[in-house]
């Protein structure tokens, strides 16, 4: 049964986000730059505050009501983020300050503990650097080989390379849920169960799928998924690394320090459970409770009604764009979220990136962190615009009209 989904009051959200009531160079400012970091609504700035006005103080130390309460909140934060990705334990998340130190904590840990002299890490060719270079540090280290999943021109992977790249050597499989540069939408299901198959476990970065599609680490059977706070509606300086139970109990500390220890001697350290012996130090506290806001609001907005309003704006905009001439749009995938990078024939992307700054559109000029799918596709760099919920078709018309006016100049 197909159930219709009432649209998003778009009017009211925007109200949630002062920043969009700015002028830049004489214009109203269309943010279109929500892969590189999403807005945080009013509801979040103001939790956190709240905390930091009220009820600041340290976790998981001393026995005063302020500390209860603030180790309450925290940790309840992490009953959200469980809820939010459908983990079965909230001993299944370990608070990182996002997923970048996500996946170096897998390398440095579950990595070293299991790759060779002569294994393979196999990477997907669309990974952002943060899901490249800690597996290149630690081949280096350990004398693997990284090994790379092809895609097609139009930004998919050739999922039938897998049958030969996964081997009895390859440790540890990393792919890109969502593509930050091509906006495609990798069916990570399919690509664990086949590593599965061969009994290699999965690290999925979710960092641009989780502001967009609903996500059911269980349901994907994922490993490792990991994400940061600052792309969700929520703070930067916050992350999370989820990991099946047994992994993580499996896995060494990696950070040593106070609050991941039971017992310290001048002989010996023993460790909590995890996750807090992969939290060494005071947390990131106001942070979290702040993506645990986030999440809240995200859920009263409803993640289904934002992925429609979303594609909405996918297809719009990818429309209006293709309608311009020498424009091209890089990751033309079947399945995309709503992130479009091009290049423009004559036009260097940080030129125009410029021009658009100075129409009041913020949007992402260069390589995006992810120099290999830049010379997949032979540029040095694209222009991306991403949108959010709170973006509107008028914000899209703009953004065409600061195109074709960039054009236009440099004719
Ligand atoms: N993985 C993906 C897919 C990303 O898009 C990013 C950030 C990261 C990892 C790293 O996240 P961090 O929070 O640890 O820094 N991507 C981008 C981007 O596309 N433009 O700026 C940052």
């Amino acid at each position: 049964m197909n159930t219709v989904l009432q649209p998003l009051d778009v009017t009211a959200i925007r109200r949630d986000f002062p920043l969009l009531s700015r002028v830049f160079h004489g214009r109203p400012v269309v943010y279109l730059d929500s892969a590189v970091s999403g807005q945080m609504p009013l509801q979040v700035i103001e939790r956190m505050a709240k905390y930091e006005r009220e009820e600041h103080t340290n976790v998981h130390r001393g026995v005063s009501t302020l500390s209860q309460e603030a180790t309450d909140f925290y940790e309840a934060a992490r009953e959200k983020v469980r809820r939010f990705i459908g983990a079965g334990s909230p001993r299944e998340i370990v608070w990182t300050r996002g997923t970048t130190e996500a996946i170096n904590l897998v390398a440095q840990t579950f990595g070293r503990m299991s790759v060779r002299k002569g294994d393979e890490i196999l990477l997907s060719a669309m990974e952002h650097h943060a899901n490249i270079v800690p597996w290149q540090m630690l081949a280096e280290e350990k004398g693997a080989t990284l090994k790379v999943i092809p895609m097609t021109d139009e930004g998919e992977l050739i999922l039938d390379s897998l049958d030969e790249l996964l081997t009895d050597r390859t440790k540890l499989l990393g792919v890109v849920h969502v593509s930050n540069v091509l906006g495609t939408v990798n069916p990570v299901k399919e690509i664990i169960a086949k590593a599965h198959a061969r009994g290699v476990p999965v690290l999925v970065d979710g960092a641009q799928a989780v502001p967009h599609l609903t996500v059911d680490v269980r349901n994907l059977d994922a490993d490792f998924y990991v994400f940061s706070g600052h792309k969700l509606s929520g703070p930067t300086g916050i992350g999370v690394l989820y990991g099946k139970l047994a992994h993580l109990e499996a896995m060494p500390p990696w950070h040593g320090g106070g609050s991941m220890i039971r017992s310290v001697t001048w002989e010996k350290t023993t460790y909590v459970a995890a996750p807090g012996k992969f939290e060494a130090g005071t947390p990131p506290i106001a942070a979290a409770i702040g993506l645990g806001a986030a999440i809240d609001y995200l859920a009263t907005l409803g993640l289904d009604r934002i992925a429609a309003h979303e594609h909405d704006l996918l297809v719009y905009a990818t429309e209006r764009l293709n309608r311009i001439p020498g424009l091209r749009i890089l990751g033309t995938a079947k399945e995309k979220a709503s992130v479009i990078s091009f290049v423009v024939e004559g036009i260097h992307p940080h030129d125009l990136g410029s021009l658009l700054d100075g129409e009041g559109v913020v949007v992402r000029a260069g390589h995006h962190c992810a120099q290999p799918v830049m010379a997949r596709f032979c540029v040095p760099a694209t222009t991306r615009a991403s949108f959010a919920y709170f973006n509107t078709r008028e914000e899209v018309d703009v953004l065409v009209s600061a195109v074709e006016k960039a054009i236009e100049l440099f004719k």
